[in-house]
C-alpha cells in the first residue's frame, strides 16, 4: 500500500506547493493526512471540485507554483467545465497533478451511484485529452507515478490525472485530533429521528447523498415505517435542495422536507438563492450541520464557522429557525415548521460520526423512484 506520508513527500520533492479538494472514501486516508500536516496557506477544503480547480489555478497564476487538485470521480464532473475552459491548454494553460479516487472502477463492487461514473471514468478523461496514470497499491509506482505527473504537467502546462484504486493508500501517518464536542451534542441520526416524529406522516422527504439517506433509511426499517416517501438521493451531491424544490413547485398541496448536509449544501450553496426566491408554498429546508464531511472520512467544513441561517434569511427564505443542538427544541421548532407556509430554513447541530454497523438502503435507486413516484403521483 502507498503511505500517504511518502506519497505527499514525493510530491513535495516534485515542487507540488499547494493542494485543493474534495475530500473522497478512497483518498481519505490521504485527505487525513494533508489535513494533519499542511498549514492553511497550503491547502484548502474547497466548497466543490471545480472551484478546488479554480483555487489552484489561482495558485499558479500567483507563484506559478505547481498545485494539486483532490476528488472523487462522482466530482469530476464540476471538475469539467474549470478544467476544459481554465486549466486546459488551449485556454490559460495551467498545469495541475488531479488525483482522482476512482470508486466503481470496473470488476470492483460498489454502490449503483457509483457503477457507470466508475466505467466511463477513463473514456471521459481520454474525451478530455488530459493525460492519466493508474494507481494501485505498489509505493514504487506511486513515486514514479509522481515524477511522472509532474513532469508531464509543467511540460505541457496542463493538467494530468493520476486515478486511485481502492485499497491503495495505508493508514495516515498522522490525523487531526478530533474536534472538541460537547458530551450531550446529539448524533446526526438521532436528530433524523427527532426530525420525522415531528413532521407530520407522509411528508416528502429528499434526504441528501451519503449517511444521512442510509440513516433515513435504517431508521425508517427499525420502526417499521413506509419508506414511499423519502428520496434518497444516493448521488448528485449538493442537490437534494433543488430536487425537493422542484417537487414543491410542481406540487403545492405537498408536505416537502429536504434532509441537507452541511457539506451538500455548501456544495451548491446557490441553490439556497434560488429556494429564497422561488413562488413556493412548502417547503422545509433543514440541514444537519455537523461541520464534517462525515460520509468519506470527517473531513471538516467550514459550515460551523459561517453562518448558514444568516445566508438563508440573505437568500429571502420566509422562515429561519436555528442553529438548534437540544432535543426538546429541535422537536418543538420542527412541530412549529411543519405548521407554516412558505419557504422555511432550520440549522440543526449535530456530532460528526455514525453508528459501526449503519445499514444501505436494500432497494435499488430504480425501486426508491418507483415507489416514490407512485406515492407522489398518487
Ligand atoms: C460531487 C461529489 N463530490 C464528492 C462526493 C463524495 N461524498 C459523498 S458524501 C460526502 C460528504 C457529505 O458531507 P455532508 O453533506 O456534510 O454530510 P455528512 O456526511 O457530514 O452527513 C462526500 C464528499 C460525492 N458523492 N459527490
Amino acid at each position: 500500500m502507498i503511505s500517504p506520508k511518502a506519497f505527499h513527500s514525493a510530491f513535495a520533492a516534485e515542487g507540488v506547493d499547494f493542494l485543493a479538494g474534495v475530500p473522497d472514501s478512497l483518498l481519505k486516508d490521504f485527505c487525513a493526512y494533508v489535513d494533519a500536516v499542511l498549514p492553511p496557506e497550503s491547502h484548502v477544503i474547497a466548497a466543490n471540485e471545480g472551484t478546488a480547480v479554480g483555487l489552484a489555478a489561482g495558485h499558479h497564476l500567483a507563484t506559478g507554483g505547481l498545485p494539486m487538485v483532490y476528488l472523487q470521480n462522482s466530482g469530476l464532473g464540476n471538475a469539467v467545465n474549470p478544467l476544459l475552459s481554465l486549466a486546459d491548454p488551449e485556454v490559460y494553460a495551467i498545469p495541475m497533478i488531479v488525483l482522482v479516487g476512482w470508486r466503481g472502477a470496473p470488476g470492483v463492487k460498489d454502490e449503483p451511484q457509483h457503477l457507470k461514473q466508475g466505467r466511463v471514468t477513463p473514456a471521459m478523461l481520454e474525451a478530455m485529452e488530459i493525460p492519466y496514470k493508474m494507481l494501485e497499491g505498489d509505493p514504487k509506482a506511486a513515486a514514479e507515478a509522481a515524477s511522472w505527473a509532474a513532469e508531464t504537467a509543467r511540460a505541457t502546462s496542463a493538467p494530468v490525472v493520476l486515478l486511485v484504486h481502492k485499497g491503495a493508500f495505508g493508514k495516515a501517518e498522522e490525523k487531526r485530533p478530533p474536534r472538541a464536542m460537547p458530551e450531550r451534542m446529539l448524533a446526526r441520526e438521532a436528530a433524523i429521528l427527532l426530525v420525522t416524529a415531528a413532521l407530520p406522516a407522509g411528508a416528502t422527504i429528499v434526504a441528501t447523498t451519503g449517511m444521512i439517506s442510509r440513516e433515513l433509511y435504517d431508521s425508517r426499517v427499525a420502526l417499521g415505517q413506509d419508506r414511499s416517501s423519502d428520496f434518497l438521493t444516493v448521488g448528485s451531491m449538493g442537490h437534494a435542495s433543488q430536487i425537493a424544490l422542484g417537487i414543491a413547485r410542481a406540487k403545492p398541496d405537498a408536505k416537502v422536507v429536504c434532509l441537507d448536509g452541511d457539506g451538500a449544501a455548501l456544495m451548491h450553496l446557490g441553490g439556497m438563492a434560488t429556494v429564497g426566491t422561488s413562488e413556493v408554498g412548502d417547503l422545509l429546508h433543514i440541514v444537519l450541520n455537523n461541520g464534517a464531511h462525515d460520509s468519506v472520512g470527517g473531513q471538516p467544513t467550514v459550515a460551523q464557522q459561517i453562518s448558514l441561517t444568516a445566508i438563508a434569511t440573505a437568500c429571502g427564505y420566509d422562515v429561519v429557525a436555528g442553529p438548534l443542538e437540544n432535543e426538546a427544541d429541535i422537536r418543538a421548532e420542527v412541530a412549529r415548521l411543519a405548521q407554516v407556509p412558505g419557504r422555511r430554513f432550520l440549522e440543526v447541530r449535530v456530532r460528526p460520526g455514525s453508528r459501526a454497523d449503519l445499514g444501505r438502503p436494500k432497494e435499488s435507486p430504480a425501486e426508491n423512484k418507483a415507489h416514490f413516484i407512485a406515492r407522489l403521483r398518487g
